[in-house]
């Protein structure tokens, strides 16, 4: 029998992490006969301690068969010591009239640290997935302080955006989401991120000659670009159920490979691809295989695209810039 996986969630009493743990624990990502050891990690405060003990006995209570242990911390270090798969979620998310920038002097720092703990004890093949706003920066952030691990050891969540994109496309279309294919979402977790559909394929083949380009331009994309803020208005809260949702589809196709002609879309330090400076964490279409992502090579994106592309990295290097004393 296989090793239980070692698997970190930091932010476990917040809400992103609550959703994700049970689906999680229920086999969701790894298949409900894979066992898992879970870290589940928050501040050290002694009320969060308590609600996350209350969490992990709630755990108990669900009898099931893939959970080998559960651990409740408050130190970094105890939470990455050897593992294998770390959600990093825990952070302030972003409210009411809040931007993303604004979020940055907050939780940039707690990036910095956790990524020199996972540097120090965390399994050197550790996949790192960065949930925590601003999550591309945030992504970045964890890279610079963790010199040792690869730096394809991480990556920063533009799932919820791809998935948005698909959702939005099968509505338009009325057919099922699960038929699109070849969804590419460009650059940074916000507004201006480039969500484009010029590869994307269903049944009936290319999906735009099946949908304007106005339609395109004028209400897809900012309807993707601005999903968030309509959720946090509706809510008064951010996100949960399909951020949950999120970081398990990208964890998964991470560890388990994407299918057969498809891709999906990833924050990753960039390689230099499609004039993105190398280092920068930027939404990418992704394949995956053998526990290891790669970057599609070989795309012509329009002018239109192209010149959007750049805006969005123009902002991650904006936050870079404003990130500097957080880097070493
Ligand atoms: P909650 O406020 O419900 O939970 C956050 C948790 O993080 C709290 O329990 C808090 O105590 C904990 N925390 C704070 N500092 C910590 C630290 N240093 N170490 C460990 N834990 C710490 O927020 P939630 O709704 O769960 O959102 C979590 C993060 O996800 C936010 O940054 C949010 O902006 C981000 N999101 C990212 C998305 C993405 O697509 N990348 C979408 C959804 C969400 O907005």
């Amino acid at each position: 029998m296989n090793k239980p996986i070692k698997l970190t969630i930091t932010g476990a009493a917040g809400k992103i992490g609550y959703d994700l743990l049970f689906r999680i624990a229920a086999g969701n990502l790894f298949g409900p006969d894979r066992q898992v050891e879970f870290r589940l990690m928050d501040l050290a405060r002694e009320d969060i301690q308590k609600k996350l003990t209350g969490i992990s006995k709630e755990l108990e209570d669900c009898a099931f068969p893939a959970v080998a242990g559960v651990t409740v911390t408050g130190d970094p270090r105890e939470a990455f010591d050897g593992s294998e798969v770390v959600f990093l979620v825990g952070s302030k998310p972003r409210t009411a009239g809040m931007t993303r920038k604004d979020l940055l002097s907050d939780n940039g720092k707690i990036f910095k640290e956790q990524g020199k703990a996972l540097n120090d004890v965390a399994s050197r093949n550790v996949k790192v997935l960065v949930v925590g706003n601003p999550a591309n920066t945030n992504c970045f952030i964890a890279i610079k302080n963790a010199p040792d691990l690869d730096k394809s050891c991480f990556s920063a969540m533009l799932r919820l955006d791809h998935n948005r994109s698909i959702g939005q496309i099968a509505k338009k279309l009325g057919i099922n989401p699960g038929e699109i294919r070849k969804m590419t979402v460009w650059g940074n977790h916000s507004s201006t991120q480039v969500p484009d559909i010029s590869y994307c394929e269903n049944n009936g083949g290319r999906i735009e000659g099946q949908i304007d380009k106005e339609w395109q331009r004028n209400e897809f994309t900012p309807l993707i670009r601005n999903r968030g803020t309509e959720i946090i208005a509706l809510c008064g809260a951010s996100s949960v159920g399909s951020a949950a949702n999120a970081a398990l589809c990208q964890m998964r196709n991470w560890y388990s490979g994407t299918p057969e002609d498809d891709w999906v879309t990833m924050g990753v330090p960039s390689d230099g691809s499609y004039g993105i400076p190398e280092g920068y964490v930027y939404g990418f279409p992704v394949t995956c295989k053998d526990g290891k992502y790669s970057i599609v090579k070989g795309l012509e994106p329009d002018e239109y695209i192209k010149k959007c592309m750049m805006l969005s990295f123009e902002e991650i290097r904006e936050e870079a810039d404003m990130a500097q004393e957080l880097l070493n």
